[in-house]
């Protein structure tokens, strides 16, 4: 069997180079990444025992991340992506909780993820409204704080519209009732702290206990790599399955994967040290003057419209009433644009492999679809 004919049978499927994802947070991996991954496939660093310098390289890597999060002595672990990581974030905060303490405040914009955890953990997800510009209402969230309260959570980058709660002062309420704060900035993490003016987020902000960030989505590196930090060495002990039989001797596990892959790591690892602070910022700023110029081309078309000021590289574009947005998003994926979808509007993720000349085809796009529609009406 040729690779080749594996090519032909996946012929098709989309790819990041073709210049048709459009609604994707992931993007193609930087070319150090790919090189390092190859090189690191076949290592399982769910046995410390054998790769015990990938597992030093892992903690030095949270521990940069720690520090770009203003936290040196953040502690945690690479897993397989955001999910995995606010699944263990919400693990951890019912481990520190007492008995019968389950619900979780959260905003009604969070990722399925939370879901996922709630059902697992048997937690029950409060969902607060969000106010018009798109965040968790914080008067709402801290009215619904009472004695079964596990955990607050804050979104700093929404999967659907690329807003950040007001982490600051959900901070503040989780701090004065002493209760668990988990920001997930899975998209971002690797956005924000690149920004000049970026909103605040991290671990300067003294309630927040555990950070979800993931190198897989604008940290350019391969899937799959997210990352769950901790405030602490302690916070991060509270999830632990003692493993009494691997190569390294008695050891733990915390986290939800035996076997997980080095190459995750090692790309993550080299990839952020190779970009560094500056290679970032120029990835961020490039994402952010084309999210801008997008913007403003999208209220230049008649009918359209964005369903919220973005504060980072994630658009959400919506029709005015004389249009039907489930139309124009079916139109667009039979021209062949990969966009996500939600009830009223479409995601656009301006991720680095977006070009503006794919931009401006798109637009065209949207242009013709909409003269159709309104011929139609
Ligand atoms: N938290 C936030 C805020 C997210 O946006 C996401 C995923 C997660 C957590 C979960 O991360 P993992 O998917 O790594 O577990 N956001 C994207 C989404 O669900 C993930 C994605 C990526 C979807 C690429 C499509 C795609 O092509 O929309």
């Amino acid at each position: 069997m040729r690779i080749s004919r594996l090519k032909k049978r996946l012929r098709g499927d989309h790819d990041f180079k073709g210049h048709t994802i459009l609604g994707s947070m992931c993007s193609e991996p930087h070319p150090i990444a790919k090189r390092t991954y190859k090189r690191f496939l076949s290592t399982n660093v769910g046995d410390p025992g054998l790769f015990p310098k990938l597992i030093k390289l892992e903690k030095e890597f949270i521990s940069n991340l720690g520090v770009l999060l203003s936290n040196p002595n953040a502690k945690g672990n690479v897993v397989s992506g955001g999910s995995e990581a606010n699944i263990l974030a919400m693990w951890t905060a019912k481990n520190i909780c007492n008995a019968g303490q389950n619900e979780i405040i959260i905003s009604e914009n969070c990722h399925f993820s939370f879901d996922k955890a709630a059902s697992l953990l048997s937690l029950k997800l409060i969902k607060i409204p969000v106010d018009s510009r798109q965040r968790i209402r914080v008067d709402l969230a801290e009215k619904a704080i009472n004695s079964n309260t596990a955990a607050i959570v804050g979104i700093a980058g929404t999967t659907g519209l690329g807003v950040c709660d007001p982490i600051e002062k959900l901070s503040e309420i989780s701090f004065k009732n002493n209760i668990y704060l988990h920001v997930d900035a899975a998209f971002g993490g690797f956005v924000f702290p690149f920004m000049d003016n970026g909103p605040k987020f991290d671990f300067s902000l003294p309630g927040v206990k555990s950070i979800t960030i993931d190198p897989h989505k604008m940290g350019r590196a391969a899937i799959q790599s997210g990352c769950i930090i901790y405030r602490d060495e302690n916070i991060a002990n509270y999830v632990r399955t003692p493993v009494s039989y691997l190569s390294g001797g008695s050891t733990v596990n915390n986290m939800i994967m035996g076997t997980r892959s080095g190459a995750s790591i090692a790309a993550a690892w080299m990839v952020y040290n190779y970009l560094g602070v500056n290679g970032y910022k120029k990835i961020v700023k490039k994402a952010m003057s084309l999210t801008w110029w997008f913007i403003t081309e999208v209220k230049k078309i008649d009918g359209l419209c964005v369903k919220v000021e973005p504060e980072c590289n994630v658009v959400g574009v919506c029709v005015n009433d004389n249009y039907d947005i489930k139309k124009l998003i079916n139109g667009v994926r039979e021209l062949g644009w990969a966009v996500s979808e939600w009830p009223d509007y479409m995601r656009i993720a301006i991720m680095p492999h977006v070009t503006q000349r794919a931009l401006k085809k798109f637009l065209n796009d949207l242009k013709k679809l909409l003269l159709i529609q309104s011929l139609h009406s």
